[in-house]
């Protein structure tokens, strides 16, 4: 076979293991893996390199309407941007679903948001915000039937959060018509009590933020968002794990038979609390939900990474701008964290720190890298075999890592549109040098070299669903 592309001497990370051989690539597919592929019309020598399937970011807020006067950093184009250069071939945002609209009105205003604009291809869950007959009964089987097959559903935020039966109701339809339930989970009442009580002591600063959704917030809400999937008999992901005791809910249900998978974020093993207590209101930069915890928590968090417990590694990009009045500057929100805007940046720097702390760092095998960032993000939302490996048949999506490359996370070097990252002068050992996406480069050395080529892929339901 002529080949468009092969890529030679790389170490490949395949879903076996690790092969030194030749990648050969044929209208936008892996057509081919081994040696002497004989020529083709574009050779890309890469000794010395690391070739891993292209990320696949499951969990990713972009131009999500976030609240009057407040707007998110990045559009479609500056976040895939972002993603591209951060070694990702697919990200996965959310259709909010807002007040007044359906469902469908919602999927389709964020299509028109995206179409075109992607540096990436791009797939998307819903938000359930809404419970009402034509939301559960009409649009929800519908969309799923279309290709988006995962719904995010919250138990904190008012408006947003839904309560037990309407977690119940939309769980049951989740099992009726084959889609993954996503949770975030922390207790609504809880952080209420808190909240009200740290004002009325004056504890209005963004450290409170954190102060006020402690452990068991998360604990408490993990347990129940289980138990409810439990019930409605239906397998359930934990989004944003973030602490020992939420993991450890979720290692007991496991052991009950349960069908739970979890996630976690590179906030939660490089970032504490103590960050959200940076002088000034720097801290405001680090609020996010659930809060970056202590080291403690870092260690149970990075020993579940190293046990297998976790299967996704997702960066929550959920990007604002710090000094802005529509990003963390909010009206009201030097007067109290309550109004500071909730989320980070991190699509471009979560496989970098991920790669650096746990692959360099020796914690993690570049197998269980590809797993946790990739190979598992399309198992569990129905993109594999296409996406997510280094295989035959899969989509030509491959990032060259060099493993040498050493730098200091930087501002001045990043894509998104945020105007700080939460690691600045954070140091890594590693970086993605080149992304392929269907066989065409995409980013190179840390230059977009595309125009938005990305596609919007509709899903099947996951097979660990079926
Ligand atoms: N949950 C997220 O997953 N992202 C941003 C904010 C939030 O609460
Ligand atoms: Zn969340
Ligand atoms: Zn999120």
């Amino acid at each position: 076979m002529y080949h468009d592309t092969i890529i030679k001497n790389a170490r490949v990370v395949t879903g076996s293991g690790e092969t030194l051989c030749d990648i050969g690539i044929k209208d936008g597919c892996i057509a081919t893996l081994g040696l002497d592929l004989g020529p083709a019309h574009e050779v890309i020598d890469a000794t010395g390199l690391i070739a891993l399937p292209g990320g696949i970011d499951s969990h990713v807020h972009i131009a999500q309407p976030s609240g009057p006067g407040i707007e998110m950093a990045d559009d479609f184009a500056s976040a895939t941007r972002s993603a591209a250069c951060g070694g990702n071939t697919t990200v996965m945002p959310f259709c909010l679903q807002d007040d007044g609209y359906t469902l469908r009105e919602a999927v389709a205003d964020y299509h028109a948001k995206a179409d075109g604009q992607c540096f990436v291809d791009v797939s998307f869950h819903l938000i359930i915000k809404n419970t009402d007959p034509q939301t559960i009964g009409q649009d929800l089987p519908a969309l799923i039937e279309a290709g988006y097959t995962s719904f995010k559903i919250f138990m904190t935020y008012e408006g947003l959060a839904l309560s037990d039966s309407q977690i119940l109701e939309v769980m049951d339809a989740a099992k009726r018509h084959n889609a993954m339930v996503m949770v975030h989970a922390e207790n609504e009442a809880a952080i209420e009590f808190l909240r009200d009580k740290a004002e009325a002591h004056g504890e209005t600063a963004p450290l409170y933020h954190a102060r006020t959704r402690p452990v068991p917030v998360e604990r408490e809400a993990t347990h129940r968002a289980i138990s409810l999937a439990e019930i409605a008999g239906v397998p359930v992901t934990i989004v944003h794990v973030s602490n020992g005791a939420a993991l450890d809910e979720i290692m007991r249900a496991r052991q009950r038979g349960v069908k739970v998978f979890a996630e976690t974020c590179p906030q939660y093993i490089t970032l504490t609390a103590d960050d959200l207590d940076r002088a000034g209101f720097e801290g405001a930069k680090y609020v996010c939900s659930p809060p970056p915890r202590d080291t403690d928590e870092q260690n149970a968090i990075w020993a579940g990474i190293e046990r297998g417990d976790f299967n996704l590694f997702s960066s929550d990009h959920c990007p604002f701008r710090f000094a802005d009045p529509a990003g963390k500057d909010a009206a009201g929100a030097r007067a109290s964290f309550r109004n500071i805007p909730n989320g980070i940046p991190g699509i471009e720097t979560r496989l970098p720190i991920l790669f650096s702390e746990g692959v360099m760092k020796g914690r993690i095998s570049l197998s269980r890298f590809a797993e946790l960032t990739a190979t598992n993000h399309a198992r569990l939302y129905g993109l594999a075999p296409r996406k997510g490996a280094i295989a035959v048949g899969a989509d030509a999506d491959i990032v060259l890592w060099d493993p040498t490359l050493t730098k200091q996370i930087s501002q001045n070097d990043l894509h998104h549109g945020s105007d700080y990252t939460p690691w600045e002068g954070f140091a890594v050992t590693g970086w993605p040098v080149r992304t392929i996406l269907r066989g065409k480069t995409v980013c190179q050395n840390n230059t977009i070299t595309e125009s938005a080529s990305g596609t919007y892929l509709p899903r099947k339901s996951p097979e660990v669903l079926l």
